[in-house]
């Protein structure tokens, strides 16, 4: 049950083509954005986080006619795919939305006639250089003629055709400066910086009337009142962030609660369409608009771009198999700086599985749980007077709520982690320093005392590291025995219990050894 004291967070993803199958950038977006949905709800918000497909457009029209199967066949196929992902990942979203669904055509509708009635769509003649891959029109400047004659879109490398067709048009032209005042009153409203950057220069360039609509064919959202057009994919696609939310009157209480969205998460391709077009569409129809985009990077293997010829498209399916979920998830977190672009490799997952988790936090745990199992009749020992060494420690780890929740308040989940483990750090240097194996054997409370303390650091960081790797986290919280409902960060602050009794230790981040490929 959502607690409705609680402050309401709206998170989503983009929602993704599914004409083909999903690929480690889809994976690596579905790991973010549910680390974030899953810190704050253990941060006490009242959290939504929606997901899903992008059914409509040419472009699956067209796979499916060249698989010679319906196109719904092919929506429902690959949704599945998609959705299958995401379970696997441990993606906590609330809803799957498809933009096939009932509900969703209604809401793109509506938008359509605010839109309509603001007068901001007419009716015209449009005709251009058209991608059907990138769903998009480019000017003959933004073209390049391939040595047999045909012409692609520069920036993509996709075949373009001249088309000619009746089309709605969208004044885009009219909220120039209603955007530039928007990026210049709300600096947060697109992150990271740069992106803010390209498109309020973008912008300040001046902007055209966008076409959207389309008489080509007809998978698609019908133009309200003349159903020969279905709506540019484009604004059925953007419009999904409002239907999850239960406009525009599905769900009055949800919109009530959930609008405007707190965060969209999308990839830097698609940042002009979240970023101007869709702040434009909602301030046509007199909608509040998301308080914030943030775009990552892009993900490649090695460096290189993932591309069917390379042969070097990753299966996520197999990168869990391979290193686990939660090592996976935090690599992906750890690794790439959340909104710059980042290569993965075997070598730069098993270092960070071997150096960071096994050593840095297994081994810390394990050590330290051993030792008390075995000095202590498995219970937590109670802890003597704290030397300055000791007070320090713990003032760092009980520090680091607020290190981590300003991290992830400005999507710099990698960050956020590096604060993790650096107290870490500190606490394997403590723990060598203090020699807790020796005092064992001279000074038993002492011995306590220290153990004492590093199992606070293991449970400070351990709640603190949920969000992004669940499932080993809570078998530590487990081996600590910290209550299911005492997991939250509102329970940071508090400490172990002297006497309580421990189950027995078990390593929970194992090495990867490489010899066992
Ligand atoms: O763009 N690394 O769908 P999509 C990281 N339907 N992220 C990547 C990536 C990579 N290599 N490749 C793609 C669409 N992405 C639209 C969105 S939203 C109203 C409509 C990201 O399946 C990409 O940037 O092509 C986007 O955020 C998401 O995956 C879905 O991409």
């Amino acid at each position: 049950m959502a607690d409705d004291t609680a402050t309401p967070f709206y998170v989503t993803t983009a929602i993704a083509y599914p004409n083909g199958v999903p690929h480690i950038g889809h994976a690596y977006e579905y790991v973010s954005a549910d680390a974030i949905a899953r810190f704050k709800r253990l941060d006490g918000f009242d959290v939504r986080f929606l997901t899903g497909t992008d059914e409509h457009g040419q472009k699956m029209q067209q796979t499916a006619a060249a698989e010679g199967i319906p196109t719904r066949d092919l929506a429902d196929r690959n949704a599945a795919a998609f959705r299958a992902l995401q379970e696997t990942l441990g993606s906590s979203f609330d809803r799957f939305i498809r933009t096939t669904d009932a509900d969703h055509e209604v809401a793109s509708q509506e938008l359509w006639r605010r839109m309509a009635d603001a007068g901001d769509i007419y009716l015209d003649t449009f005709s251009g250089w058209y991608s059907v891959r990138d769903e998009a029109y480019f000017g003959e400047d933004e073209l390049t003629t391939l040595e047999d004659g045909s012409r692609v879109a520069t920036a993509t490398g996709t075949p373009v055709e001249w088309t000619e067709e009746a089309s709605y048009f969208f004044r885009l032209s009219a909220y120039q400066d209603r955007l530039l005042a928007l990026y210049e009153s709300q600096p947060d409203f697109i992150g990271p910086v740069t992106r803010r950057n390209e498109v309020a220069s973008f912008v300040a360039g001046g902007l055209r009337d966008l076409s959207i609509s389309r008489t080509n064919f007809d998978w698609g959202v019908p133009v309200p009142g003349d159903p020969d057009h279905v709506m540019y994919v484009w604004v059925d696609a953007l419009t999904n962030y409002l239907t999850g939310a239960g406009f525009p009157d599905t769900d009055p209480a949800l919109l009530e609660r959930f609008w405007p969205a707190d965060l969209h998460i999308i990839g830097k391709d698609i940042v002009r369409f979240h970023c101007v077009y869709w702040p434009a569409f909602l301030m046509s129809a007199g909608i509040e608009l998301p308080k914030r985009v943030f775009a990552h990077g892009f993900l490649f293997n090695k460096g290189e771009k993932m591309s069917k010829s390379v042969g070097n498209v990753v299966d996520p399916y197999a990168l869990v198999d391979q290193y686990g979920l939660d090592p996976l998830r935090f690599f992906l977190l750890r690794e790439v700086s959340y909104g710059q672009d980042g290569s993965y490799s075997h070598e730069a997952i098993v270092s960070r599985i071997n150096a960071d988790l096994a050593n840095e936090f297994g081994n810390l745990a394990q050590r330290s749980l051993s030792m008390i199992a075995k000095n202590f009749d498995g219970g937590v020992p109670e802890p003597g007077d704290f030397t300055d060494d000791d007070s320090a420690l713990l003032a760092r780890a009980d520090g680091l709520l607020e290190r981590v929740r300003a991290e992830f308040d400005v999507q710099a989940m990698h960050l956020a982690l590096e604060a993790l483990w650096e107290v870490l750090g500190e606490t394997n240097r403590y723990i060598s320093a203090q020699e807790p194996w020796k005092l064992a054997k001279t000074d038993l409370s002492r011995a306590g005392t220290v153990l004492y303390v590093c199992a606070e650091v293991v449970r400070i960081v351990a709640i603190l590291a949920q969000p992004v790797m669940p499932e080993s986290t809570g078998r530590i919280l487990d081996l600590l025995a910290v209550d299911a409902g005492a997991r939250t960060f509102a329970h940071v602050g508090e400490r172990l219990t002297p006497g309580s009794v421990l189950p027995k230790p078990s390593p929970v981040f194992p090495r990867y050894d490489d010899s066992r490929d």
